[in-house]
């Protein structure tokens, strides 16, 4: 049986792989962090078999002896500070554990591996963020990085240095540079839960609008699920590589509103939707769509769920848990 540790277990991306692979028939391991950890009841519900070990990206130690303990032949670092917004607020933790915890990660890794440095196959949630300023569109893996906030850059440091492994030591070590994907498990502070949420409460007349930043950014969204898919498609290729994985469409945060709305009946939003400077960004990242066609020839991946699709399934998921209660 196939064993895999996956850091940031917790998290949307987290989950979703965990199901894959344990569908799959792997040995799953988890690492999770803090000493009581709110999201910790969650993911034993969701996926009781995943064994749970605790560490934190930025204590080495606890990655070694995670490895020691799951001795996994695949390790996935999907664990990172990934609030865009929050990292230029806190800049210093978020080099840290989005940057910095990949090198701790990488070098868990290797010193497990011992001898064979490829016998792991190591995953690097790299992101779009990297590419930041627009330098050409679409973006594909050969595009120069621009990034524009204390994520981005520390995204960029964790893909180097994925890279660097990669050549320095020949580790089976594969990065990922996803687009945004999204699911009814997406984080409420990401744009697209939070409208989400909002369009669900007002619908049922538990909301009177919502408070958002700036609508015309741009983004290539695809859904969560087909992303973890392609992942793990990544690590069981012989050699390691870069992958960007997309939809090769790309909407507005207007656009993302329209569909929402109009989902629950509502054509005429405007006057549901207020802005205010809080929430916009220091810097912005104003055009994302990748060019995928690398996954698609090597991989044999395509998303299988279209942008109006992910939209519904968020508000229907969303007007659920309202009216659950939850
Ligand atoms: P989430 O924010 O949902 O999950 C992040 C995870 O990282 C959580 O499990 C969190 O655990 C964990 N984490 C945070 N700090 C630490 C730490 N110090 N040590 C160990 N674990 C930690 O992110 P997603 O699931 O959406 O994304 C997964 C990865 O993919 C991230 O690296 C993200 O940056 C990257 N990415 C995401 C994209 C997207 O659109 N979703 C696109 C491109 C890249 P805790 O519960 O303890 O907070
Ligand atoms: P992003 O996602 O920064 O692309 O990072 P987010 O949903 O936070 O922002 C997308 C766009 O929406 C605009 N926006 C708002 N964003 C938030 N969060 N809240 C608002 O009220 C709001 N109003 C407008 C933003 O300015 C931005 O342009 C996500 C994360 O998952 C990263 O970890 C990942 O690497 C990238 O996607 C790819």
């Amino acid at each position: 049986m196939p064993s895999a540790l996956i850091t940031g277990i917790t998290g949307q991306d987290g989950l979703y792989l965990a199901e894959l692979l344990l569908e799959k028939g792997y040995d799953v391991h988890g690492l999770i962090r803090g000493q009581n950890n709110p999201r910790r009841e969650l993911v034993e519900n969701l996926v009781p078999d995943v064994t749970l070990h605790n560490g934190d990206l930025t204590d080495l130690s606890s990655l070694m002896r995670a490895m020691r303990d799951a001795d996994p032949d695949e390790v996935y670092n999907l664990g990172a500070i990934s609030f865009v917004a929050y990292s230029w607020e806190n800049a210093f933790v978020t080099s840290d554990v989005t940057g910095m915890g990949v090198l701790n990660m990488l070098e868990a890794v290797r010193l497990h591996a011992g001898d064979d440095p490829s016998r792991i196959h190591f995953y690097q949630a790299s992101s779009s963020e990297m590419f930041g300023k627009v330098q050409e569109v679409p973006q594909s893996e050969s595009t120069l990085l621009w990034p524009r906030s204390p994520y981005g850059v520390s995204k960029v440091y964790g893909h180097y240095m994925t890279i660097n492994y990669r050549e320095s030591y020949g580790m089976h070590a594969s990065s990922g540079i996803l687009f945004n994907h999204e699911s009814p498990r997406r984080g409420p502070e990401f744009v697209t839960r939070k409208i989400s949420q909002a369009v669900a409460r007002i619908s049922l007349g538990l909301q009177d609008d919502i408070t958002l930043g700036n609508l015309d950014s741009r983004r290539d969204w695809g859904f969560a699920g087909d992303y973890v898919e392609a992942m793990w498609r990544m690590l069981q290729q012989d050699q390691a590589d870069d992958y960007v994985i997309a939809t090769g469409e790309t909407w507005s945060i207007r656009d993302y509103l329209d569909l929402a709305f109009r989902h629950i009946g509502i054509d005429d939003w405007a006057h549901l939707v207020k802005q205010d400077p809080r929430f916009m960004r220091p810097a912005e990242v104003e055009l994302l769509i990748g060019d995928a066609s690398k996954a698609k020839d090597r991989l044999g991946w395509t998303p299988t769920v279209s942008f109006a699709e992910l939209v519904a399934m968020m508000v229907d998921a969303d007007i659920a848990a309202a009216k659950a209660g939850w």
